[in-house]
């Protein structure tokens, strides 16, 4: 295969455009070259082809002008380019060739790319699966996010083992994978004033600050398509650059003020995520990224002459949980200020071309904006929302006569029933009364759907319940996350993705393509050659992490142990407090062993990673008591052949890609009805990797795929929780009757077996009082789910079958799948195919 309207792709003509960019674009000389530059000049001959099918797919989709479906999300976690961008392109043997004819390696070239790291986890990796699924499927979508200067933190841990952070400067070198479109330019105000200008809810908005926002469009190649879709990026400019005024009475400061404040819109990804922090330079983020977006969008349905009314007939606009919201209103302020539609029509545009997708049902992560923040920074928006509530909407009491609408309020649908008002307001009372961003996404969407089937029965009963009730079962569906097959599988594991094609006989771009196919590798569970050969990579895919390890941290790990993984943002549901009090208790009952009988267990390397959020106390604790409990144990004489364990440092994209095919299992351990999905546990077992965790979210949907035998689950389930809580508060029960086998490991921190036992107490006291996350309540059965895990590891045979049949079930959960669940059910988009 090679690119479209072709540069030549063969070897000789590969070396010569690499050659021309080491002289013409880096202006360097070819034989003086270091890894860094090869990989730049590499890089933007890549660039070249990619330019080229972007071209070409641009050109096709303004030809036949089809629906289009644009994916706002605030993150986008990318991780590096080369290798994927190769790989779809169909190239890789092609560049690994040419490059080593230029004396480099293509493995080091490919260590030099930095990880583009635009978001926190998974919300963000997901909105990057979705753009590779969509080119791949050859769906017209664009994504739209924020050219962040700085992405997520860089994290080092500190000899006490304290999380510390470092910007994360990823634009340093420069990005050969953006293309600036200074032409392509917004203004977006700020604060001012809005005036009402009539009674049919008009107004006009003046004043205030108006910053720039300016593209940078990120090409997204499709796996064996010529379509290339389009991520555009904006970045905040002041409109002026400085104040001449100031400037010339010798205020330096003051000149230069207003245009560090439209900078600094666009300098730094909030590292929060699942708690709301209500800073306005994020609601200004969010009120940017969604005009700038939407104008953009609007601007491309204007050109295609099309009435107003026709604009959800060509744009399905997908927000990704409620972080751009703010499209509702500013759309409705468009429509109405500056279309002058009155507010039904207005609102009928509105309400068929949003869709929500909410990501989690953690109450401290529901977004809610404080009404005198709105206000102040967007006093307009603020008048629409309460006209939402108010005036003209079907929502509340109406007291503007508009008979021509059909909809019913909930006051009619439900009269007298002053509470479910008040549960269903978009403004919850106090002080100070704040906007429920969720409620409005909702309200503002044609469809509304959860990511895995439990969440969206969560969504449905309880945070949105009432939504459900008044405007019906239908809006309410389940899009199950997916992950892209091209990055998880090929890239990160070619030597099982070559096992793969070999035993199915099947080229890789048919099966990446149909992930279904791999249920083929289910007869080869009783060939021995195979389980074998599956084996053996699983084991070079260890001592491929344990070199990692080696150059990063200069640590020596045991490969002949089983690897048991734990890695996602650090948060008290997702309890990885529960795997370290684990690794303790087995630590003890090993210490308590003859060695003898120490010989005979399976022996254990454990491994974390993960980065806390900035001021997460708890979360910064447990880290540093992970750090210091591998301190004491990996020195342990009488124990450490049979347990060890690794806190790896900073968390990446591109780290993921070398533990997940190292993992024998790896854990997803949430407190039941907590995780909305998760995404890294369809990695893991795609790879071959068994899952041990709790009855949640996707967890259950893949143990439905591969079978409850080939998982380890534990612990209560949902429906027990909210009991346990009450059980908690109300009848609590000491901890040394209730489960004494973590009131021993408890006690043990807090006697300083890990080092000063107070520094660990407020740690402690989460589990000791209240216990939110019901660690006492999961404790035993998530001891005894290791023990299982330890007998079923030690029939070495019967595990790779069953590693072996885990990702051969794994077809569902391809983003291919997902992607094309949305464009058929929620956006009503169709396949361009761009061809020759
Ligand atoms: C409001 C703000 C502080 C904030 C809240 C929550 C910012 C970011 C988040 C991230 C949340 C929404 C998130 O990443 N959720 C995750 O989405 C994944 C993709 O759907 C799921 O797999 C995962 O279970 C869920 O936690």
């Amino acid at each position: 295969r090679s690119a479209l309207r072709g540069l030549d792709t063969d070897v000789g003509s590969i070396t010569k455009s690499v050659v021309h960019h080491v002289q013409t674009s880096l202006a360097r000389q070819p034989h003086n070259l270091d890894d860094l530059g090869a990989y730049q000049a590499a890089a933007l001959s890549v660039r070249d082809n990619l330019i080229l099918n972007w071209n070409e797919t641009q050109l096709q989709y303004t030809r036949k002008a089809p629906k289009r479906a644009y994916y706002l999300s605030l993150e986008f976690l990318m991780g590096r380019t080369l290798d994927n961008a190769l790989l779809n392109l169909g190239l890789k043997d092609e560049y690994k060739d040419g490059i080593k004819r230029l004396g480099f390696s293509i493995e080091d070239i490919l260590e030099q790319e930095r990880d583009a790291a635009l978001g926190n986890g998974g919300l963000g990796r997901l909105a990057a699966c979705y753009l590779d699924s969509s080119a791949s499927q050859e769906l017209p979508l664009w994504g739209y996010g924020l050219r962040y200067k700085y992405g997520i933190f860089q994290q080092l841990i500190s000899p006490e083992g304290n999380q510390l952070e470092a910007p994360d400067p990823w634009l340093e070198h420069q990005n050969p994978w953006e293309l600036p479109r200074l032409d392509v330019v917004y203004d977006v105000r700020f604060y001012g004033q809005a005036e009402r200008l009539d009674g049919k809810g008009r107004a006009q908005w003046t004043g205030g600050q108006e910053v720039l926002a300016i593209a940078y469009d990120v090409m997204i190649p499709g796996y064996g398509t010529q379509t290339t879709n389009n991520l555009r990026l904006w970045e905040s400019r002041p409109k002026r650059g400085f104040d001449l005024n100031s400037f010339n009475a010798g205020n330096y400061e003051g000149a230069v003020e207003s245009s560090n404040s439209a900078e600094a819109i666009t300098s730094v990804l909030y590292p929060n995520d699942h708690t709301t922090f209500g800073k306005e330079l994020r609601l200004k983020q969010q009120y940017f990224w969604t005009a700038a977006s939407l104008a953009d969008i609007l601007r491309r349905f204007k050109n295609l002459d099309k009435p107003i009314t026709e604009f959800p007939e060509y744009a399905a606009i997908q927000l990704n949980d409620t972080h751009p919201t703010l499209a509702i209103p500013e759309l409705m302020r468009v429509l109405i200020d500056e279309e002058e539609l009155d507010w039904n029509t207005a609102w009928g545009i509105v309400t068929n071309t949003f869709f929500y997708t909410n990501h989690t049902v953690l109450p401290e992560a529901l977004e809610k904006w404080p009404v005198p923040l709105i206000e102040h920074v967007l006093p307009r928006h603020m008048q629409i929302i309460y006209d939402i509530v108010s005036l003209r909407s079907f929502f509340l009491t109406r007291t503007l006569s508009d008979a021509s609408s059909s909809r019913t309020s909930v006051e009619r649908k439900f009269p007298h029933d002053r509470e479910r008002l008040a549960r269903m307001s978009l403004i919850e009372e106090g002080q100070p009364k704040q906007v429920r961003m969720a409620h409005l996404a909702c309200i503002g969407s044609r469809k509304v759907n959860g990511v895995a089937e439990l969440h969206s029965d969560l969504v449905r009963t309880t945070i949105l319940k009432d939504f459900v009730e008044f405007e019906g079962i239908s809006k309410f569906g389940n899009v199950t996350n997916g992950i892209t097959p091209r990055r998880w599988l090929d890239q990160c594991n070619p030597e099982l993705s070559a096992l793969i094609s070999k035993t199915l006989k099947l080229d890789k771009t048919v099966w990446l393509k149909d992930l279904t196919k791999l249920e083929g590798l289910l007869p080869f569970t009783e060939d021995k050659a195979f389980c074998k050969e599956w084996a053996a990579i699983k084991q070079r895919n260890k001592e491929r992490l344990a070199h990692h390890v080696e150059l990063t941290l200069g640590l020596k790990v045991n490969t002949n142990a089983l690897f048991d993984v734990q890695i996602k943002r650090l948060h008290e549901y997702k309890r990885q407090t529960l795997n370290i009090l684990g690794v303790i208790h087995r630590y003890l009952t090993l210490k308590n062993m003859t060695p003898a009988k120490r010989k005979k267990v399976v022996n254990r390397v454990v491994f974390f990673a993960g980065k806390a959020a900035p001021a997460y106390y708890i979360a910064k604790l447990t880290i540093r008591l992970i750090v210091n409990v591998a301190r004491i144990i990996n020195a342990d004489p009488d124990t450490k052949d049979h347990l060890t364990l690794y806190f790896l440092p900073d968390y990446s994209v591109s780290l993921a890609e070398v533990l997940i095919p190292a993992s024998n299992i790896s854990q997803h351990i949430s407190t039941a009805g907590t995780e909305a999905s998760g995404t890294s546990n369809m990695k893991f077992c795609l790879n071959g990797g068994l899952l041990l965790g709790t009855v949640d979210g996707a967890n259950i949907e893949i143990a439905e795929e591969v079978g409850e035998s080939n998982v380890f689950f534990f612990g209560h389930l949902t429906p027990a929780v909210e009991d346990l809580r009450f059980q908690h508060l109300y009848h609590p029960v000491p901890l040394e009757q209730k489960c004494p086998a973590l009131a021993h490991v408890l006690n043990q921190v807090s006697a300083g077996l890990f080092g000063d036992g107070h520094v660990y107490e407020p740690l402690l006291n989460t589990v000791r009082q209240g216990d939110y996350y019901l660690l006492s309540d999961d404790f035993d059965s998530y001891i005894a789910a290791l023990g299982m895990v330890d007998e079923a590891y030690s029939d070495s045979e019967e595990w790779v079958k069953k590693s072996i049949r885990t990702t051969a079930k794994m077809g569902k959960f391809s983003s291919d799948r997902a992607i094309n669940e949305y464009a058929e059910s929620y956006w009503n988009i169709e396949k361009v195919p761009v061809t020759k």
